[in-house]
């Protein structure tokens, strides 16, 4: 029998709960009619505190409301977003993914917006998160792709298979740990690897950090699976921002680290070493003490350096940081003083120039040509703290280098040896069998031949943690030619005698004050697009041939009136002249009027972009009139492709697919629809399509640049797995003429995109393609045939080519014979180009290029 005092109790807390119920239920069915009708009047900021509040009270409608609330989130994101509310932004994915915590919709979305406010290591952990929830999630699996690159960079992949590297810091470490180094500080771990030697080695206690979080969350995996989580303390630091005793108890006798780039000093070794001295280290040996004990004592592996360096000529450096022609597509381009790329070793050039740039020499198309003897431009002892400090304040260092070969000064090339200690030293140099990288500091100078006899001076300095090397004169018969620079103004030359001084006298012409403030700042790759003559003049041609054709048939259908003009939109990414040489065209062939034929659009946004546009416009007798500029701020790409005269439509749009790096442009497709329905009857995109090549290779360097290889542990360690995780199957800024590879199969047509018709497209295509070579199928490189229109088109593999190229790489190499057949399945997802490759097993099928197609709807 219940309490009856307590009853009448219960009954009012349940009248009050219903009460309670009933008025939430209000609440709910109220809010979420406000939600639907906010979201119908389109102010999604209101839907979207609604639906929170109806979620919240009520998670049974999840289901319900799932799509609703996800529209709402992304419209009322896509408006913060272009209000510059990010912490709001940030708040309400928040909030939703508390709401929806394995929604791999909304994950995947809150990634792509970290991703493009620079959260690369936040956005990929999004990614994946996404990618865990739904394996087969297209959107997260290509942003996953995309940001692997970024966050686990290529070279992990090339250092973890270079067993000689590998092999060298092992034995370096053992010996140092086995005389006595006891405590070790392994900096910059990225996988673990050092470290995890240190231990092996016997070395009583081991600390590592690493600033990237992705490679310090690596690195904690890797360290449980080889039972070394309890032994070795990995922290998420930079090591500058390390204290003790705070994070590690006391100074450790040897510190290992390998946090060098191609040219040495990029990632920070000088500062780190300075600072792990002061700080982190034992002090070092006194030289008087023969005998003091290394465990009381500091040192570090690698022990010091060697720089070298050499002059070179080289083609391929050349047309990406100079201009090396006079016209492209009819444009006279001698209008512009100097352009120059924003690699520039001079210490005070502007912030977004770096000094050098990085390649691997022996990959270069075309080669290159030593002009002189390797030189040897720095020592650097890591041992001793005084000689580290004084590099950063030491003054600039003067090198005279004989030039042995008459050739174009291009570049400086540099390389060292790393000496891990007094035995075991590892190369980067270009001859190397490993796959290292060079240092590239390339000469922008507009006098650069020099002739066997010469000697060019070069300064050595060391500034903001980068080597500098910069070639600053040559030295003629015993007069000294000062190089000019695009930035540094007209150069200083004393002439003595006829031929130096006609050399000045050039180098003077082209430099003059006038032109020197003239000179133009363009990336090496819309560099070696303005190098790219046959493009421009493919484009040429096919855009004079659209003119002929409109201008008919525009003096057929007004015969009395003026006619109307030809608009041309170019929305080129960065730097393109497309617009100027429509609107040139248009003069030529405009007979008896000053008006122009064409009035060209250019998308060019950035100052000195537009500045460049005009200059040559005026260098070669475009109106201002015939050539505008737009798009200064619009947000979404449907306003980019919009007409400013709405009641005409385009006649040409130019659309810009491939990238530099040899993938299509994202959204290519969604932007050729959008340009069909603003094109005018008769008007064409171009290009107007697109045929994607590709072929079957064998290439051991791709594999080894794609993942650890092979099955045997790394050092022992179990390392793979877990890097391997970033893997990503398509290779980019490939040079397929410069790649050690075999070719397996002649090249075929993979698929076809075209821009013109949309009926014509497909996602899905099988083509069959037969061994010629018999081998091991590791890769499928791709290129592409560019068709401007149905006469001119250009290839993205050849020589004047600016593009690179790309590969999908197999992760299971395929054993083929000669006359095996190949079935490849080609598929198409959001401009991202996946391909499987199957062996056919029954021979026989003669009909090549099968084609089972199906629709595509990108429209
Ligand atoms: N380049 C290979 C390797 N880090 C670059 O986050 C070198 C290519 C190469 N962590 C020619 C020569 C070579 N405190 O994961 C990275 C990075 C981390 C730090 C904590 C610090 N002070 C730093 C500084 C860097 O260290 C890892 C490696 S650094 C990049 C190595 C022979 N071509």
């Amino acid at each position: 029998m219940p309490n009856a005092t307590t009853r009448p109790k219960r009954t009012r807390r349940h009248r009050r709960a219903q009460r309670e119920d009933a008025a939430r239920n209000e609440l709910v069915s109220r809010s979420l009619e406000s939600a639907q009708q906010c979201l119908f009047s389109e102010d999604y900021g209101t839907a979207f505190v609604h639906y929170l509040l109806v979620l919240n009270l009520a998670p049974a409608l999840k289901d319900f409301a799932n799509e609703s609330f996800r529209f709402t989130l992304f419209k009322w994101a896509e408006e913060l977003d272009s209000l510059g509310r990010i912490q709001d932004l940030f708040d309400c994915y928040e909030q939703a993914m508390e709401l929806f915590p394995v929604d791999e919709i909304i994950v995947n979305s809150m990634g792509e917006h970290l991703f493009r406010m620079g959260f690369r290591d936040e956005a990929a952990g999004h990614f994946y998160k996404a990618l865990k929830l739904r394996p087969d999630f297209p959107e997260a699996k290509e942003n996953f792709y995309r940001v692997a690159n970024w966050l686990v960079e290529r070279w992990h992949f090339l250092m973890l298979n270079d067993h000689g590297r590998n092999h060298k810091y092992q034995l370096a470490i053992k010996k140092a740990v086995e005389g006595g180094c006891s405590s070790v500080l392994d900096i910059g771990t990225g996988t673990g690897i050092l470290g995890m030697c240190a231990k092996m080695a016997g070395a009583a206690e081991v600390y590592a950090c690493e600033l990237s979080k992705t490679m310090y969350e690596l690195a904690c995996e890797v360290l449980s699976a080889n039972g070394m989580a309890d032994c070795i303390k990995i922290l998420h630091r930079k090591s500058l921002d390390m204290e003790i005793p705070k994070d590690i108890p006391n100074r450790v006798s040897l510190v290992v680290t390998e946090t060098v780039d191609a040219g040495l000093f990029g990632e920070g070794i000088i500062e780190t070493l300075i600072h792990a001295w002061k700080h982190l280290l034992l002090p070092p040996p006194n030289p008087g003490e023969l005998l003091s004990s290394p465990s009381q004592t500091g040192r570090v592996i690698p022990a010091g350096a060697t720089v070298f360096g050499v002059a070179v000529q080289c083609p391929e450096i050349r047309r990406h940081h100079r201009l090396c022609v006079s016209s492209v597509g009819g444009l006279d381009l001698s209008a512009v003083g100097q352009i120059y790329s924003p690699v520039s070793c001079l210490a005070d050039t502007e912030d977004s120039t770096e000094p050098y740039t990085t390649e691997r020499l022996s990959r270069l198309r075309g080669g290159y040509i030593q002009l002189t003897q390797p030189f040897t431009a720095l020592d650097i002892d890591f041992n001793n703290v005084q000689e580290l400090e004084g590099l950063c304040s030491r003054e600039v260092v003067q090198l005279c280098l004989c030039v042995t070969q008459d050739g174009i000064l291009d570049a400086l090339a540099v390389w060292f040896q790393l000496h891990l200690d007094q035995d075991n030293h590892l190369s980067t140099g270009p001859q190397e069998e490993t796959c290292w990288e060079q240092a590239i500091y390339p000469v922008q100078s507009t006098f650069n031949s020099v002739k066997r006899g010469d000697e060019i001076l070069v300064e050595v300095s060391c500034k903001d943690s980068y080597l500098r090397l910069c070639c600053v004169a040559i030295i003629r018969d015993g007069n000294t030619i000062h190089m000019d620079s695009a930035t540094k103004g007209a150069p200083k030359s004393l002439p003595a005698n006829p031929e130096v001084d006609l050399c000045s006298a050039l180098a003077g012409l082209q430099t003059n004050q006038e032109k020197a403030s003239l000179a133009f700042m363009l990336e090496s790759s819309e560099i070696a697009l303005l190098n790219n003559t046959a493009y421009h003049s493919s484009f040429q041609k096919a855009m004079s041939k659209l003119l002929d054709s409109l201008q008919s048939t525009r003096r057929q259908q007004e015969s009395n009136a003026q006619p109307d003009p030809v608009y041309v939109l170019d929305v080129s990414e960065g730097f393109s002249v497309l617009s100027l040489i429509s609107a040139q065209l248009g003069f030529n062939k405009q007979i008896g009027s000053n008006s122009g034929l064409v009035k060209a659009y250019s998308s060019v946004e950035k100052e000195h972009h537009q500045n460049l546009l005009k200059l040559l416009a005026k260098g070669n007798g475009v109106l201002e009139s015939a050539l505008e500029f737009w798009l200064t701020h619009v947000e979404d790409d449907s306003a980019v492709l919009q007409r400013p005269a709405t009641e005409k439509l385009w006649s040409a749009i130019i659309l810009d697919c491939i990238e530099t790096c040899g993938l299509i442009r994202q959204k290519l497709l969604e932007k050729a629809s959008l340009a069909r329905c603003l094109l005018e009857d008769g008007g064409q995109i171009f290009p107007e399509r697109i045929v994607i090549h590709g072929m079957l290779v064998e290439s051991d360097t791709l594999l080894l640049e794609n993942a650890v290889q092979g099955t045997e542990p790394t050092l022992g360690f179990n390392i793979a797995p877990f890097i391997n995780q970033f893997t990503v199957p398509v290779h980019m800024f490939l040079d397929l003429s410069t790649l050690e590879c075999r070719q397996l199969s002649e090249p075929v047509e993979l698929f076809t995109l075209d821009l013109m018709n949309s009926s014509a497209n497909y996602t899905d295509k099988q083509v069959k393609v037969q061994v010629s070579t018999s081998g091991k199928v590791s890769a499928i490189p791709f290129w592409y045939q560019i068709h401007l229109d149905c006469w001119q088109s250009v290839s993205t593999y050849s020589k004047d080519s600016h593009w690179k190229q790309a590969a999908v790489v197999l992760q299971q190499p395929l054993t083929v014979s000669r006359g095996d057949w190949f079935q490849l399945s080609v598929r198409l997802h959001k401009s991202s180009i996946s391909i499987t490759a199957v062996k056919e097993e029954e021979p026989g099928a003669n009909d090549v290029n099968t084609e089972v197609e199906s629709a595509t709807n990108d429209t």
